[in-house]
């Protein structure tokens, strides 16, 4: 990396020889995963680039935003309305939760069996090597799960701009009601923190690029129903990880130019697995970048994974907002109305998730679904339960897994899932 981006993580106080070590097991995991791949579309070559500038053009580009004028808002749940942050002309990132670091550090602030995606956003923070919560203007945390709420209340101690929002966790009128005055009140804190009065028509466009990043996504997602598979499950969760932090526009257009592509060799049968190779739809908690073992370890057992039921996958990005109403009170419901429809495991009952994984399973025509919950995660591996009930009742196996960051488990796991592999395989 350039001298020029180790001074820009030198102002934003990041702890230079811990980076260096990060970057360097990034580079190395990403090689090992990503480029022992055969006959990858040419498209991904835009990903690659955009996972090697992850922490150098990318964070530049933040900071070059940032000098002109404009805010970087991270989070860390779908449930933030990324239509509002960009109608404020603000910039919305995910912030990085998908590896374990400082982890004796984190465990002098969290229980030790606090799940993993957590524990990482802490260790990212305490060890100083995130950019982007370091060049944060707001970080938005979310009352979700348990974990996630108790751990803001210490997080907002680490960070000076800890904005927390309040969730429904249950799917009724007063919960509908909780989520459209919680994105009121945040809407005000974005117009506060920007200085930009947000409008009808800057909401508009706001969910203008937004929905035009989530039906990029959806043409992605129909393509991986071909056989053979013209894309692994590997690069189309890369795609769908790349899609919370990479410039928006942009985003859109290089997933719609690999669509292209795709669509061209789907009309040559041209696949990266052969023609009926066992098909594995994945289900259950996020997965945020560098976490790739789980997919890594089944497509190198000979599976293709066909779609992900995650909130990085279809679960985050399924539901358009419907673009309905002139005022700004409209659109504001209309926001409301899109992701009250999130089915994330927090809800309770939540019996939509589970219609949609079986949906998933037929649609992407799965010959079995993973389920995967991180360890301590109560509300993934409490559900993971009747999603098994439900799909081997309509007779899709169906594999439960519960890991975490670590590779410790990678052997047991590669048993386990290449002996599932075998079983749907047979059928
Ligand atoms: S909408 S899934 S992004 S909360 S893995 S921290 S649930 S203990 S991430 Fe999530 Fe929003 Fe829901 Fe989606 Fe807690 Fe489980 Fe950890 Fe989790």
């Amino acid at each position: 990396m350039s001298e020029e981006y180790r001074s820009m993580w030198k102002d934003l106080g990041l702890d230079l020889e811990a980076h260096d070590a990060l970057l360097a097991a990034l580079g190395q995991g990403y090689k090992d995963v990503f480029m022992t791949q055969e006959n990858r579309p040419k498209g991904m070559e835009y990903f690659d680039f955009v996972v090697s500038q992850v922490h150098g053009l990318r964070v530049k580009e933040l900071l070059d935003e940032k000098a002109a004028g404009r805010k970087v808002i991270g989070s860390f749940c779908v449930f933030v309305p990324e239509e509002i942050v960009r109608a404020a002309d603000a910039t919305l990132v995910g912030l990085c939760t998908g590896a374990d670091f400082a982890t004796e550090e984190v465990e002098k602030y969290l229980p030790r069996n606090t799940c993993a995606l957590i524990k990482s956003a802490f260790g990212f923070k305490l060890g100083k090597v995130c950019p982007y919560i370091e060049s944060a203007d707001m970080i938005v945390g979310e009352n979700t799960c348990d974990g996630k709420k108790k751990s803001y209340e210490t997080l907002g101690k680490l960070v000076p701009n800890l904005y927390v929002m309040d969730l429904p966790q249950v799917k009724t009128a007063g919960g509908r009601e909780l989520l459209r005055t919680e994105y009121l009140r945040f809407k005000t804190a974005v117009e506060d923190l920007t200085g930009v009065k947000i409008d009808a028509a800057r909401l508009k466009k706001g969910i203008e690029i937004v929905n035009n990043k989530r039906k990029a996504i959806h043409r992605l997602a129909k393509l991986r129903k071909a056989d053979p598979a013209a894309i692994s499950g590997l690069d189309a969760l890369l795609i769908n990880q790349v899609f919370f932090y990479d410039d928006p526009v942009r985003f859109t257009n290089s997933v719609n130019r690999i669509c292209d592509e795709l669509e061209a060799r789907i009309a040559k049968s041209e696949g990266v697995f052969p023609k009926g190779a066992p098909r594995v739809l994945l289900s259950g908690c996020p997965m945020a970048v560098p976490n790739w073992k789980l997919p890594w370890i089944i497509e190198t057992s000979g599976a293709v994974i066909v779609g992900e039921e995650s909130c990085v996958g279809e679960r985050g990005t399924r539901n358009l907002t419907e673009p309905k109403g002139e005022t700004v009170d409209d659109l504001m419901d209309a926001i409301v109305e899109r992701h009250f429809k999130v089915d994330c495991a927090i809800f309770t009952p939540n019996p939509d998730r589970i219609a949609h994984v079986k949906e998933m399973a037929g649609d992407y025509k799965a010959d079995g679904v993973i389920h995967y919950s991180l360890q301590f995660c109560q509300p993934y591996i409490m559900e993971s339960i009747p999603v098994e009930k439900e799909l081997e009742s309509a007779r899709i196996p169906t594999l439960r897994i519960e890991t975490d960051y670590g590779s410790e488990d990678a052997g047991q796991l590669k048993t386990r899932i290449q002996a599932f592999i075998e079983m749907i395989g047979s059928k």
